[in-house]
């Protein structure tokens, strides 16, 4: 029976027009051939009903004192099952109110009250987990959520790293069948649907909420706080050098510098130095390397006010990393501001570099995720990473990701496999555009290395790069405000 209410419920929003197939922007910025627009849900007030009942269905507990709706398609379901159930109900606000109390949840409630979330369609889970954050800021427990549509795209994983159960009323793979089965779809409408679905099925959450006292700073957001805003939010040192760099040169563009030449190396430097932030090296691919290349590179560093990044990928355990940092042909640690460094360890390979540092100013930038295909590092890698770094951040400043591993401000992400053409190379790597690494995926800094070191005029690339970066920060800022 349940299965027949619901195959009326799909049929009659297929009817009203909430399901919709063409080609629609999601709020990330994908494109996807299937878009549901509930909406309008509110001029169907009986559909309404229906669809408010099955959600309570699939969820329903005497566990919960409260509910809340994730603003705002969900708040008119959430209203429903409030009254109906006589469970109280709770209303997040998109935005602080900047009169009269200022609050950003309205209701009554107790600190510790269970409060279930309403959700109509869930992709990344992204919505779903920024009313979280400010329910639990607020110190109520809120670990369940129900969502009419799961649109298999990520979203329950991604939400149950954050300790979050998301239960769905119905999926997309069931919506395309039921749709197919009474002859409202084609065969090839299905296929398609179901194939973006699959190859768009890896989504992350970006956080983008306004504030947080999470970190005892006082700190505003990630991704919503200027880089001049937070240069007072981090401790560190180069933390603080690298984002001032990025305010007077209006920079967050790294370029990944994968030439194999001294003389190509330190040409590009020359070029694009006054357009990035970061010059970022694979040492050990330069087939001429000398003490001279590094007295060069740390000129071109001087000399256009750059941070120089050794890609390096520390993995090893501490003893070993403390050598490989500081001894051999390359002496890492004398002339790199940053390296990289994988987690995979544990926190010993950060205990390893920090005891090579000899009072030098040092710092690295954790791996948490690769942008290659087939990469390893899974959410729970990435919530691990994100830990290892609140616990040494005295010398981690951030991390090399796909998305936003870490709301802290202190924290800067860096993003790599970005070209302008999104084409992939044949060896696993992924790109996506400037203005998507920063404004869907969250990046502080773009990392570019063949888009620039393969183009005909280095320079002008370099340009354009930094722009599209910059110009993408600052939307996302005023978008966020
Ligand atoms: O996940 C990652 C991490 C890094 S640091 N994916 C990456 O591609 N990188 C590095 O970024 C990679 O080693 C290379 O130096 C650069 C990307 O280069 P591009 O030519 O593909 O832009």
């Amino acid at each position: 029976m349940a299965t027949s209410t619901l195959e009326k419920v799909v049929l009659e929003l297929h009817e009203i027009g909430v399901v919709k197939f063409g080609s629609f922007t999601l709020k990330s910025g994908m494109q996807s051939p299937v878009y549901f627009d509930l909406r309008i849900i509110v001029s169907y007030p009986k559909l309404l009903e229906s669809v408010s009942e099955l959600l309570w269905e699939a969820k329903k507990s005497s566990g919960y004192q409260q509910i809340c709706g994730v603003p705002y398609t969900a708040l008119p379901i959430a209203t429903v099952i409030s009254t109906k159930q006589n469970l109280p109900m709770l209303i997040k606000r998109k935005e602080s109110k900047s009169y009269g109390t200022k609050k950003i949840v309205e209701g009554v409630f107790k600190e510790g009250e269970k409060c279930l979330i309403i959700e109509d369609v869930i992709v990344s889970g992204s919505s779903v987990y920024e009313t979280v954050e400010t329910l639990r800021e607020l110190n109520l427990a809120c670990e369940e959520a129900v969502v009419f549509l799961d649109r298999e795209q990520g979203g329950s994983a991604n939400l149950a790293a954050m300790g979050i159960n998301a239960t769905s009323v119905v999926n997309i793979t069931q919506v395309m069948q039921i749709l197919h089965k009474h002859g409202r779809i084609n065969q090839a409408t299905v296929d398609s649907c179901l194939e973006f679905i699959n190859s768009n099925n890896d989504t992350s959450i970006v956080a983008n909420k306004k504030t947080s006292t999470k970190n005892g700073l006082g700190a505003t957001e990630r991704v919503s706080a200027t880089f001049e805003a937070r240069i007072s939010t981090t401790n560190h040192p180069l933390a603080r050098k690298l984002l001032e760099i990025m305010v007077a040169k209006k920079t967050n563009l790294c370029i990944a510098a994968d030439v194999s030449t001294t003389k190509e190396l330190i040409t590009l430097a020359d070029n694009v130095g006054p357009h990035v932030c970061i010059f970022k090296t694979h040492i050990d691919i330069i087939s001429d390397f000398s003490d001279d290349t590094l007295k060069q590179l740390q000129g071109m560093a001087t000399k256009h006010n750059f941070m120089l990044m050794e890609d390096r990928k520390f993995g090893d355990i501490g003893a070993t990393v403390a050598n490989q940092y500081s001894s051999g042909v390359y002496k890492i640690v004398e002339w790199a501001d940053l390296v990289t460094v994988h987690a995979l360890p544990g926190d010993g390979v950060i205990k390893g570099l920090v005891s090579a540092v000899n009072g030098r100013s040092r710092g690295c930038v954790l791996v948490a995720e690769m942008s290659s295909q087939g990469a390893l590092t899974n959410t729970d890698y990435v919530k691990n990473s994100s830990k290892i770094a609140e616990d040494h951040t005295y010398f981690v400043m951030g991390f090399v990701a796909q998305g936003s591993v870490s709301d802290d401000p202190r924290f800067l992400l860096m993003t790599p496999g970005v070209q302008m053409e999104v084409l992939n190379d044949n060896l696993g790597q992924q790109y996506v555009t400037p203005h998507a690494a920063v404004m869907d995926k969250g990046a502080d800094i773009i990392i570019v290395g063949r888009g620039i070191t393969k183009a005909e005029d280095q320079v002008d690339a370099a340009v354009q790069y930094k722009e599209a970066a910059y110009n993408a920060y600052l939307e996302r800022v005023k978008q966020l405000q």
